[in-house]
Parts: C-alpha cells; sequence; structure tokens
C-alpha cells in the first residue's frame, strides 16, 4: 500500500489540447484538396522554372504547369528517383542558390555518392511546425522531456525531432546515438517522457537497463516514437512491454524532408500523413501506373510547400497502402498503412515474395528467443538460401538451440510459406544497432 502511494506519478501532459494545429489538422478533406491543387500548381511552376532537370523532363513528357488542372493530374508528371539526386549530386536539383540555404543533411548510400538535401529558413520553419505536429499526434506534450537518441548529424532524426521538440515546448535531451549506459542512466534520472529513436535502438536501450538492473517501467517514460527503419507490431509489443510506454509509428525520408512526414494517432489505425504539404500516391512498381486507395503499391510523394527542394513523384521504394476514411481522433488527413518494407529489401525466396518484417513478425515473441536477428542471403547454385540468425534468450544452454532452431524453421515455413535454415546464437552475438539495424546481410553475388 505504501509503496503504491510513494510510486512516482507519471507526469499528466500539461497541455490537453487533442491537436497541435487544429486548423490545417482538421480540415474538411474538400478544402485539403483545394489547397492541394493550389499549392501542386505552386511548386510544379517553381520546378519547371528553377530546375532545368524537371522543365527538360515535363518537356519531354509534354506537360506544362498549366496543364495541372486537377489532382489527378499529378500522374501527367514524371517520376523522380533516388539515382536522379545521385546523378546531380549535389545540388542539381535545388530550386535556390544554393548560397541561399540555411542547411543541407545527406545521406550515405551503401554505394557511390550520398543523396544531398537542402533546406531555405522557410522550409526548416515548416519542417520544426511538422515534427512539433508529429510529436503532438503521437503524445508528447508541452513541459515533456524529450530524450532524442537519433543521430545528430548529417541524418535528418537527430536535428529533426530536435527542432520539433523545442517548437512543441518540450524539453530536448540531444544525446543523438550510442553510449547506450548513459542513455539508461539520464533517461532515469532527468525522468525523461518521450523517447525517440529507432525501434531497434530502443530494444537496446531496454536490454542494457535490464543488465544493469534498471526498470525503466518504474520511471516516467510515456510515449516513444519510433521510426526510420521497418518494424513490426510485434518488435512494438516487446518495446512497450520492456520499456513501459506507448511506442509510435512515425515515418519519414531525407528526399521529401526527413522525419515528420506521417506520424500515427491515438487511434492506431495507420500513420496521418500532413497533406497540407505533401501528395501521397500509390503506384504499382512494376508498371508505374496509379492504384486505386486500399491498394498496396509503392509509395510517391510529391511535396508542396518545400522551397529548395521541390519533389514532383518521388518513387520512395516503400510499400504502403492509403486510407482516407474518416479516423476516430479528428483528423481528416489520409492514413499511411505501417510501411512494411522497401522494394529493395523485398527477397524473392523460390518464387514467395518476403519481407524482413515479416519473418520478424514470427521471431518476435517466441519463447527462449531474444529480440535480435539478421537475415543472410545467399546464392547456392541457381537458388537463393537462406539462414536465419537469431539469438538466443540468457540461460539456455547450448544443447537447447538445435531444438530451438528446428523451432523456428517450422514457424516460419508454416507461417510464410518458405523453407529457411536457422542457426541459433548465443546471447550478444548479433550486433546492436545505434541507429537503423541492419537485417540483411546479402551475400549473392552482385549480378545476381
Ligand atoms: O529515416 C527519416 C526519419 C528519421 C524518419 C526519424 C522517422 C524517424 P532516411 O534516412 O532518408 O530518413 O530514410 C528513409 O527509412 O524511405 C523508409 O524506407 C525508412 N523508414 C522511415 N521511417 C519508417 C517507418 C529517415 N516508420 C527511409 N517504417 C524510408 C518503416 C521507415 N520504414
Amino acid at each position: 500500500m505504501v509503496a503504491t502511494l510513494l510510486a512516482p506519478a507519471r507526469p499528466s501532459p500539461a497541455d490537453t489540447a487533442r491537436w497541435y494545429d487544429p486548423e490545417h489538422e482538421t480540415l474538411p478533406r474538400e478544402q485539403l484538396a483545394a489547397l492541394q491543387l493550389l499549392r501542386l500548381r505552386e511548386t510544379v511552376t517553381r520546378a519547371y522554372r528553377q530546375v532545368p532537370v524537371h522543365r527538360q523532363r515535363m518537356i519531354a513528357a509534354g506537360v506544362e504547369p498549366e496543364d495541372i488542372c486537377r489532382l489527378d493530374d499529378v500522374a501527367r508528371l514524371p517520376f523522380t528517383l533516388k539515382a536522379d539526386l545521385r546523378d546531380h549530386y549535389p545540388f542539381g536539383l535545388f530550386a535556390q542558390p544554393v548560397e541561399q540555404l540555411a542547411r543541407l543533411h545527406a545521406s550515405s548510400g551503401t554505394t557511390g555518392k550520398p543523396t544531398v538535401v537542402g533546406y531555405t529558413h522557410d522550409d526548416l520553419n515548416t519542417w520544426a511546425e511538422l515534427m512539433a505536429r508529429t510529436l503532438h499526434c503521437a503524445g508528447a506534450r508541452r513541459g515533456d522531456i524529450v530524450h532524442n537518441a537519433y543521430g545528430y548529424g548529417l541524418f535528418t532524426g537527430g536535428l529533426g525531432m530536435h527542432y520539433g521538440a523545442e517548437r512543441l515546448g518540450a524539453v530536448v535531451v540531444p544525446i543523438s546515438g550510442g553510449g547506450t549506459e548513459r542513455q539508461v542512466a539520464l533517461i532515469q534520472d532527468f525522468r525523461a517522457n518521450v523517447l525517440c529513436s529507432t525501434p531497434s535502438y530502443a530494444l537496446a536501450i531496454a536490454e542494457v537497463a535490464e543488465q544493469q538492473g534498471i526498470d525503466l517501467r518504474q520511471g516516467a517514460l510515456r510515449v516513444g516514437l519510433f521510426g526510420a527503419e521497418p518494424w513490426s507490431e510485434a518488435m512494438r509489443r516487446e518495446i512497450e512491454s520492456r520499456l513501459g510506454l506507448r511506442a509510435v509509428d512515425n515515418y519519414g525520408l531525407s528526399e521529401i524532408m526527413g522525419p515528420g512526414v506521417a506520424c500515427e494517432c491515438e487511434a492506431r489505425g495507420g500513420l496521418h500523413g500532413w497533406e497540407d504539404h505533401f501528395l501521397f500516391e500509390v503506384i504499382d512498381p512494376e508498371t508505374g501506373a496509379p492504384l486505386p486507395e486500399g491498394a498496396s503499391g509503392e509509395l510517391v510523394i510529391t511535396t508542396l510547400t518545400k522551397q529548395a527542394l521541390p519533389m514532383l513523384r518521388y518513387r520512395t521504394r516503400d510499400i504502403s497502402r492509403l486510407a482516407s476514411a474518416p479516423c476516430a481522433c479528428g483528423r481528416t488527413h489520409v492514413r499511411l498503412l505501417r510501411v512494411t518494407g522497401r522494394n529493395d529489401d523485398m527477397m524473392i525466396v523460390r518464387g514467395v515474395n518476403v519481407f524482413p518484417s515479416q519473418i520478424e513478425a514470427v521471431l518476435f515473441g517466441r519463447p527462449h528467443l531474444a529480440p535480435h536477428y539478421q537475415i543472410v542471403l545467399e546464392r547456392r547454385g541457381s537458388l537463393d538460401h537462406v539462414t536465419l540468425e537469431v539469438e538466443a534468450a540468457f540461460g539456455l544452454t547450448e544443447s537447447e538451440y538445435d531444438n530451438l532452431a528446428r523451432d523456428v524453421v517450422h514457424h516460419v515455413k508454416s507461417a510464410i510459406g518458405i523453407t529457411v535454415e536457422a542457426r541459433v546464437l548465443a546471447p550478444g552475438a548479433i550486433p546492436r544497432s545505434q541507429g537503423k539495424a541492419v537485417r540483411v546481410r546479402d551475400l549473392r553475388p552482385k549480378d545476381a
């Protein structure tokens, strides 16, 4: 009884407003569409006048800015690919001279040049607003202590969250990634309410806390904003139960802005994509044809307000679905159903299409396994061979590993229909991420 009375109460949010920016977040859909059309026309005109690459492409496709009369006309515009940013490295797609910008970010690709993105002061202001909206949508409030473990630097995660949290009126702890023991100590000592990190790093934090005998569930954490990599519902349950917070999915990409493009609300029926600033489409990745609402395909995004780097029909390679039916939270913006993975990450195992997140969903929560895994792809003869490396939980003897591995093979086969090899490894054998986890080690020959 005494212990219950003395248990530290979770601080109730200082701010009980349902929305951060009600005027825009609850705009009726017809008005939202009218605003989008206005902004689309401005963006297309800006790109046409100020970015030679876009102008040449539009001329080649036989479309002029004046031809954009309805939102559907967006489908007449050519796509922009990640390769275009690389081919016009570093500033070739910018609509403003670089000396007029306020910031550059970049993401390192696995091969070749990084992709560089730029922001004017206005762009940074919009980004901070959208990030504040995103944090509020996830359940963060003014006065909260936000422990921001996204990497600071060229990656958009750290600074994107940082300025959004400040704009919201929260108190930011700009810890960045790494130094996990210190992260645990500061979360506890500062009584952080909100954790921002990749989902895989959140689990690494939980693990280190447990090893140190610290129960973060007894602390002040209330909400976690997790994104920047695909994660499953099983991983959400794992994080929530080990950190004692509500784990919220949020999506974004540097080519479009960074974090702050879409976020889950309390209804958890998908991630609201901020349609006053972005136009979302889903296309068939093979043919490029637009797909009807509700169909699963590649997400394509056009920016509606970006000044420095307007993006026309950017092919994200991410697989999602759109839903525009009313949401219980009152926000009118379209929902992106959880991004299950990237087109590039899809494996075809004997004709079956598989995403790493499907494998994760099978592994997580299984007894005696720890939630750390990697998928190794090899070429054996003419066939792809998949080995799952997954860690055993603490306290098992190695003689039990073989049985566990057989169990994994069986469950993957019955849930996904593919045959894999499984190797159960000792606790700690899989490298921990401080940012985006590496889930797939592709050892297949490069020309495959
Ligand atoms: O990851 C921006 C970000 C930072 C988003 C922090 C959310 C939180 P990039 O490094 O350019 O930007 O990587 C973008 O990461 O195309 C997706 O493939 C993946 N991704 C981002 N968020 C999610 C998510 C940042 N919630 C790429 N679920 C995107 C699944 C995600 N994949």
